[in-house]
């Protein structure tokens, strides 16, 4: 059975390739193909069981897709993306991600210059080959030759970002998972401890019968090599070029191969010392006193006999953790179940949001919400800001919807924009109007610390700011990001009691897990949130609070793990 997931992935490689080709994201067939994605992603049943007429009914997947998706689900492949394959190999698509080289240019140093490849690239900066072509100059080499360095893409050293390897490893282990016998897939090592980039993704399946797991992953259509085949472990190199090793293991000993392999490798080694002390034997198989088993098949019960509670894996990097949970002082690090909002929320009012108001506040209310935060972007935005008028009718939407949802408080609020200044939306009067404010940076991301911090405190000095959204404005692996003073920032918000976002999305992790650790130091309150454009945002909460975990969050510090009234009560406590 082919998952949602695989299709998925045929059709985001379709969208690189085809991006390629036509020169442009913007190109009417790519955006087609964008539109499908998203429509699958929304879509709750399996789309291989679809015929191409129930597949186009689909929200955003037309007859024509549908018809390279009963292909892809038919014969395993779709004659169309094979030509774009030989057209455009993985090393030149590669190029595609550093910023400056957009796909006309990469096709005309391919043609002009015969650059397929990192390696020529690189030789023809070398040469001071790319400033005679039309449009480039000295500038545009040194802004190529920078985004190389600080991207890392360098050979085997080359890590990817969590939010590209993510859905790669859940979408392998779930289709791993579905093989007879398997009773548990789980991808490991640094994805499953949430770190920002992925050096390759390790899975563990635990089965008694390794040979069809290591026969589906060494055939699998994703992969462009088998790098290795044995026994018991297979890997491969993802068409996209990641390294993904999966290891096969007993059942009964699930729980030490996952602590094993989730690493990190410095927390093994502590945990390691703490068996010998005792006399024991501690690896991938088990934890052993001379050759009996004490425990193996649960990571809980290895920890309990080494007297520690379960760690969970984001804080596994041996930075105290293991000292602190032996004297008991590590904070109880805040979970899932104890989110009880959402406080950073656009529907398509914002003009890159993707579903509706109605749609969205339905979202929140099956997560059982007792509070949701609309969001949407202030007027200043340059594509998609709302207006005043249209802002209070927005209000007028919320206010009448909210009377479906007894259970939960909507709050009409409000994404504003910090100029390079430091000033907001509007005017103080209209913005202390809204229930709840997000400020956020959306320009001007050169500026220097000094400028940026001054930016970011006259923005929290402002009454209706509640919180810091996206506080450095990164994308991992794409845009560095804003330069600040982190020392004077955090003091700042701990004395304005304004909150520090954790955003969600995978691809920001921002505030950063380190950041989030100095700020619970200094008593700033954080804010868990998703930063949701469409239904399927949602569930950016689960990364949100493992990087709060990450950074030693207790529910203590997140101000959306409060009762209602007491939130209502934070909400409005420096208006
Ligand atoms: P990565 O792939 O560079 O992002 O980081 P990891 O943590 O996924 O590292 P990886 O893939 O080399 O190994 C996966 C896990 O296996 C690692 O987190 C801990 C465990 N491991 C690997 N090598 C060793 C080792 O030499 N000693 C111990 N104790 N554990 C190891
Ligand atoms: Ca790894
Ligand atoms: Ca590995
Ligand atoms: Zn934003």
């Amino acid at each position: 059975m082919i998952s949602n997931g695989r299709i998925l992935g045929m059709l985001a490689e379709m969208v690189r390739l085809m991006t390629i080709d036509e020169g442009t994201s913007q190109a009417f067939k790519v955006r087609a193909y964008e539109n499908a994605i998203h429509g699958i992603e929304g879509y709750s049943g399996n789309v291989a069981d679809l015929d191409a007429k129930s597949m186009a009914g689909i929200k955003g997947v037309g007859a024509s897709i549908a018809a390279r998706i009963v292909e892809f689900v038919d014969t395993g492949s779709v004659k169309k993306l094979d030509e774009l394959r030989s057209l455009y190999p993985v090393e030149f698509v590669e190029l595609l991600k550093i910023p400056g080289l957009g796909p006309k240019t990469l096709k005309m140093l391919r043609s002009e210059l015969g650059i397929g490849n990192l390696d020529d690239l690189k030789a023809a900066l070398e040469r001071e080959a790319l400033r005679a072509l039309p449009g480039m100059g000295k500038t545009s080499e040194e802004k190529i030759a920078r985004a190389i360095e600080r991207l890392g893409l360098h050979g085997k050293d080359r890590r990817t970002p969590i939010a590209e390897a993510w859905p790669v490893a859940v979408g392998l282990a779930t289709e791993l998972a579905a093989i007879d016998g398997v009773t548990a897939a789980v991808p490991a090592g640094s994805l499953r401890r949430l770190a920002e980039t992925i050096g390759d993704i390790d899975i563990v399946v635990a089965t008694d019968d390794a040979q069809p797991v290591m026969d589906a992953v060494s055939s699998h259509p994703s992969a462009q090599s088998v790098v290795g085949r044995g026994e018991k472990k297979t890997s491969i190199i993802t068409r996209s070029g990641i390294q993904i090793d999966v290891r096969v293991v007993a059942p009964s000993q699930l729980g030490a191969a996952l602590l094993y392999f989730t690493g990190s490798k410095a927390h093994n080694i502590s945990l390691r010392q703490r068996a010998i002390d005792r006399g024991w034997l501690l690896n991938e198989y088990g934890l052993f006193e001379d050759q009996v088993v004490i425990a193996a098949d649960t990571e809980e019960s290895i920890y309990q006999a080494l007297d520690l509670p379960l760690l969970p894996p984001p804080i596994r990097e041996n930075s105290g953790e293991i000292e602190a949970a032996a004297k008991g002082t590590l904070p109880a690090l805040v979970s899932l179940g104890e989110i009880k909002g959402d406080l950073h929320f656009h529907s398509d009012r914002s003009g890159d949001g993707r579903s509706t108001l109605e749609e969205m506040v339905a979202a929140a209310a099956a997560r059982g919400y007792h509070y949701l935060a609309i969001t949407e972007h202030g007027e200043d935005l340059a594509i998609n800001g709302s207006s005043r008028e249209q802002m209070l009718a927005h209000r007028g939407r919320i206010r009448t919807l909210n009377e479906q949802y007894p259970d939960m408080t909507l709050l009409y609020g409000c994404e504003l924009n910090i100029s390079p200044t430091g000033e907001l939306d509007y005017d103080l009067d209209f913005r202390l109007l809204f229930d709840w404010c997000v400020a956020s940076v959306h320009s001007s991301f050169d500026l220097g610390a000094e400028q940026q911090t001054a930016r970011l405190l006259r923005a929290m000095s402002d009454p209706a700011v509640n919180v810091i959204g996206h506080l450095t404005g990164r994308y991992i692996g794409r845009r560095p990001g804003i330069e600040l003073e982190l020392e004077a920032v955090l003091e700042g918000l701990a004395v304005s009691g304004v909150a520090l976002e954790v955003n969600g999305a995978l691809d920001r992790l921002d505030a950063s897990a380190e950041t989030i650790r100095r700020a619970v130091g200094a008593d700033v309150k954080l804010v868990i949130s998703t930063d949701s454009h469409h239904t399927s945002d949602l569930r950016r909460m689960e990364f949100g609070v493992a990087n709060a975990q990450r950074g030693w969050a207790a529910a203590a510090d997140v101000v959306n793990t409060l009762d209602s009234p007491t939130f209502l009560e934070f909400a409005r406590s420096r208006r």
